[in-house]
């Protein structure tokens, strides 16, 4: 049934991630050459928030090779949602739907949930990498990710 026919029956399916498709092929796809697993923690009564239960200031920036695919699964083990963001690089949502799985700059991940995406690292440099809810960023939930130039290095 479609949405709209649902909807007018009153019987309305909220969309979610799983109905996300790119309308263009991404022409780069293919199956990514590792992962890196991430885990999304924190501490409510101490309002916390971090990877891997290490926040920023004592973290060591996230490293990536120009030309790499990566998946990125986040697990979520806290009781809030948080919308990842990673700057300068596109985030494919790994959905199912291959060369068109949807490319976001944020990716939500609910309470107790796990999602991964695929990053395609096709822009060099230095990029943040951060939960949106600011609280969250300003307590710790925050890397740097850096895509490093391969072959010569040119002085
Ligand atoms: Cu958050």
């Amino acid at each position: 049934m479609q949405h709209t026919e649902a909807a007018a029956m009153g019987s309305y399916e909220a969309l979610d991630y799983r109905h996300l498709m790119a309308a263009a092929p991404n022409s780069d796809w293919r199956q990514p050459d590792r992962e890196i697993r991430l885990r999304l923690t924190g501490n409510m009564y101490r309002y916390i928030w971090s990877f891997d239960d290490i926040k920023y200031s004592e973290s060591e920036p996230l490293r990536v090779k120009f030309g790499e695919h990566i998946r990125f699964t986040y697990v979520n083990e806290t009781m809030m949602n948080h919308p990842i963001h990673l700057h300068g690089l596109w985030q494919y949502l790994d959905n199912g739907n291959g060369a068109f799985n949807p490319k976001k700059h944020v990716i939500n991940v609910p309470p107790g949930k796990t999602v991964s995406v695929i990053v395609v690292a096709d822009a060099e440099g230095e990029w943040a990498f951060h939960c949106h809810l600011l609280y969250h960023m300003d307590t710790g939930m925050f890397r740097r990710l850096i895509v490093e130039k391969t072959g010569q290095v040119h002085g």
